[in-house]
């Protein structure tokens, strides 16, 4: 996006929508953000793939974690913050990983100051010749992300096509923790899991996870939340979740981090990804005109 153009669309979307907790400017690579900033919190959503790249409640450290080698180039997904993966989770031979949503501009449908002097920013995507040559459906997606002591994102599928349609995807949060292998993760005890990095091999979780090397699962957990314990930045993160029976854990270790052009080498022993998702079988057909809606909570307890 060129400098004159995005100035003239942070003008617009301005004159649209500022209030005195939301304003939009140019972010990295001179990307499109929405600033929110209000009594309770404070948080950046870029317009491309509608991704939350930060939070952070007021008076606490950051919440999010954002790669210092992240590329704010289009279409390449912003690594870090909340990816929204949909339609679908993961690989899908012959289409891109994580679908199509995240490396796509979304537009500007709403802002609003709510009750508890929240900020709610609206941000919406639908179908174009460009996405129905990757994927032939009609849809309406909106991302709702409120922001106060809490993030709330809602991310909200329509099927605005005259057949049902398969939908997945997920929240594919980044958090900041002081130390991985001083992190533990709780909420999924006994909970079942694919494991990817064996092939989804079904195993079954025994006790909090703890991460002593790479860790890529698919909790088939129908519970409500999960807690990042982290003694480190002696916090706990709360991660809170609605409409999903899936929570993807991942820490890509060593290897894996090198790999990644727009990750520090030592980027994983300051993070760890909790995915509010609809994975694997944790799909939903949605018939013409229903919606989904996939909810995650981020909050510091
Ligand atoms: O959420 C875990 C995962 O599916 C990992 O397998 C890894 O691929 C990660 O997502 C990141 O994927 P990306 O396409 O953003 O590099």
């Amino acid at each position: 996006m060129s400098y004159g153009s995005a100035k003239a669309m942070n003008e617009e979307l301005n004159e649209s929508f500022e209030s005195d907790a939301i304003r939009f400017e140019s972010g990295e690579g001179g990307l499109p953000k929405a600033v929110i900033n209000n009594l309770a919190g404070t948080a950046e959503v870029y317009l491309h793939g509608g991704q939350v790249a930060s939070f952070q409640p007021a008076g606490a450290a950051p919440v999010l974690w954002m790669s210092e080698e992240a590329v704010f180039a289009p279409p390449k997904p912003i690594r870090g913050g909340t990816p929204v993966c949909w339609p679908w989770f993961g690989p899908k031979e012959g289409f891109p990983q994580h679908g199509l949503a995240r490396n796509r501009e979304w537009s500007v449908r709403g802002t609003s100051t709510m009750g508890d002097s929240s900020t709610k920013l609206v941000l919406g995507l639908s179908d174009d010749d460009d996405t129905r040559a990757v994927w032939p459906h009609t849809f309406d997606l909106e991302l709702w992300v409120t922001v106060g002591a809490q993030l709330r994102m809602d991310l909200r599928t329509r099927n605005r096509g005259e057949t049902p349609v398969e939908i997945g995807g997920a929240l594919h949060t980044y958090f900041t923790v002081g130390a991985i292998d001083q992190t533990t993760i709780h909420g999924l005890e006994d909970c079942e899991y694919l494991d990817s990095l064996a092939g989804r091999e079904r195993k079954r979780q025994e006790g909090p996870i703890r991460f002593t090397g790479e860790v890529d699962r698919i909790y088939l957990d129908r519970s409500d939340h999960t807690e990042i314990e982290d003694p480190v930045l002696q916090r706990r993160i709360r991660v809170g979740k609605e409409g999903s029976a899936t929570t993807v854990v991942w820490n890509p270790w060593i290897d894996k981090a090198a790999a990644m052009d727009d990750f520090p080498n030592d980027g994983y022993q300051t993070m760890v990804c909790i995915e509010t998702a609809n994975a694997a079988d944790d799909v939903h057909t949605l018939a013409p005109g229903e919606q989904h809606v996939l909810t995650q909570i981020v909050e510091l307890v």
